[in-house]
């Protein structure tokens, strides 16, 4: 994470560039806010989008923008933020420009017919509310590319006054949506999708993305994908569902063509309190080095870690101390082994060439261990240490230290160097900036980003009672 805002930082200098008429396109403009106020004045977030060509670049600097209602219109005049053109949205980066929804309607919205192909980086997005169609900080009909970016105590409430469900406190995606760099956290979903729903057809992409501390009343709590997801280099952790899925729901029960992908990802201290605490799925679901630990559910034999009802395939997976009702229960379901995995126990019923079982990881907390994202470290004398295939495995692990370190691929996302040290991580020393130098930079990022998901947490408290 503290990476992330290092990278947050690159939007400033870009920004800049842009402001200057350095815009690639020929022919776009760029216009810059110049009034954070909501109430039509020119200068204003909203006229910028009204007043700009298909293709220009708009620029916030540093501040924060409270949205004004009407609620629940499509055409840019009130409430949420309706981009109907192509649009590139550039913020000074997410801990100093806020888009707050002002909980009337959800924060940005892409809708259809138009569909336009949106990029927005370095912004906050939060507390927006969506009372009918889903994605209280995001709705997304689209091609939304959002970077290096926090979504952060959105809610989805209740569809019209409290009757039905709602989807994708967070975001929800309808069309194609990439997140690199990006938080979601403390969003709520009085449905499905606390932080993230995907539609079915609809196409995700995850790439260095943390996805932590969202709630859903029903499945799903970090992610809902009824479409096709791809997650790279992600963490998805301390997500509760009152259903099924506490970090990753993918399929559903007249859904499974739904696919996900998981390379180098970490699923942790997630919860549902009936199936699949860190994940539930009845699609298709690929996961290869990916670490799913210290998750749970409310009763046994429900998959603490895993349940599966499709087709669930594991490679170089390590499932490690998942509880289910309180008993030891990393798995449900079938788990079909690509070999080379690790299982705690014996609930995942591994079968294939160099999978382990009953064995102990000897893990590390969930923190900051250089990359992006938190991760799960292999400490010194791990048994997944060199245990992994080397064929097929990733280039790097979930943090971009390269693969493998030592005599094999390790098992999960995190690679550890010979006995278990930490090796030097291309992706997020940075020059020595991240990480690898004083506390200082990262503790500020660490407890800026907490404050948020503190924030988020206590609003969806206060809107709970
Ligand atoms: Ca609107
Ligand atoms: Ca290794």
């Amino acid at each position: 994470m503290s990476c992330k805002l290092s990278h947050l930082a690159l939007a400033v200098p870009l920004g800049v560039a842009l402001s200057l008429g350095w815009s690639g396109s020929a022919g776009a403009a760029t216009l810059t806010v110049t009034d954070f106020g909501d109430n039509g004045s020119p200068g204003q977030l909203r006229a910028l989008i009204n007043a700009a060509a298909a293709g220009d670049t708009i620029v916030i600097p540093a501040g924060t923008i409270t949205l004004a209602g009407p609620a629940g219109e499509d055409l840019n005049a009130g409430g949420d933020l309706d981009i109907l053109k192509n649009l590139t949205i550039q913020g000074a980066g997410a801990g100093v420009t806020i888009i707050d929804g002002g909980a009337v309607d959800g924060v940005f919205d892409i809708p259809a017919p138009a569909k336009a192909v949106v990029v927005i980086t370095g912004v906050t997005i939060r507390n927006g509310l969506s009372v009918q169609a889903g994605g209280g900080g995001i709705r997304n009909f689209g091609t939304l590319k959002l970077a290096n970016s926090v979504v952060s105590g959105n809610l989805a409430e209740r569809q019209f006054g409290g009757g039905a469900f709602n989807f994708g406190g967070g975001i929800r995606n309808l069309g194609t949506l990439t997140l690199t760099g990006v938080t979601v956290s403390g969003n709520d979903a009085r449905g499905q999708g606390g932080g993230l729903y995907n539609e079915q057809g609809a196409v995700m992409t995850l790439t260095d993305v943390t996805v932590s501390g969202n709630t859903a009343e029903r499945d799903g709590a970090g992610i809902l994908n009824f479409g096709t997801a791809t997650l790279t280099d992600v963490t998805v952790s301390d997500n509760k569902a009152d259903l099924s899925g506490g970090g990753i729901l993918t399929g559903g029960a007249v859904v499974s063509a739904a696919s996900a992908t998981l390379t180098n990802v970490t699923v942790s201290g997630n919860h549902a309190n009936a199936f699949g605490g860190g994940i539930f799925n009845s699609g298709t679901a690929t996961l290869t080095n990916v670490t799913v630990s210290g998750n749970g559910t409310s009763s046994p034999a429900s998959g603490g870690g895993i349940s599966s009802a499709g087709s669930t395939s594991v490679k170089n997976v390590l499932l490690a101390g998942n509880s289910s009702g309180g008993a030891d229960g990393n798995c449900s379901g079938t788990i079909t082994s690509l070999g080379h995995n690790l299982d705690s126990g014996t609930t995942c019923r591994l079968a294939g060439a160099g999978d382990l079982s009953s064995t102990a990881p000897n893990l590390g907390p969930l923190q900051d261990n250089t990359g992006s994202t938190f991760t799960l470290a292999l400490l010194a004398g791990s048994p997944a240490i060199d245990a992994g295939a080397s064929d097929g495995c990733p280039l790097t692990d979930q943090r971009g230290v390269a693969r493998p370190q030592g005599a094999s691929c390790d098992i999960g996302a995190y690679e550890a160097g010979s006995g278990g040290s930490t090796p030097t991580n291309p992706k997020g020393a940075g020059g020595g900036g991240c990480g690898s130098g004083g506390g200082s930079p990262s503790s500020l990022a660490g407890a800026l980003l907490t404050l948020v998901a503190l924030w988020g947490w206590k609003r969806s408290l206060r809107q709970r009672a």
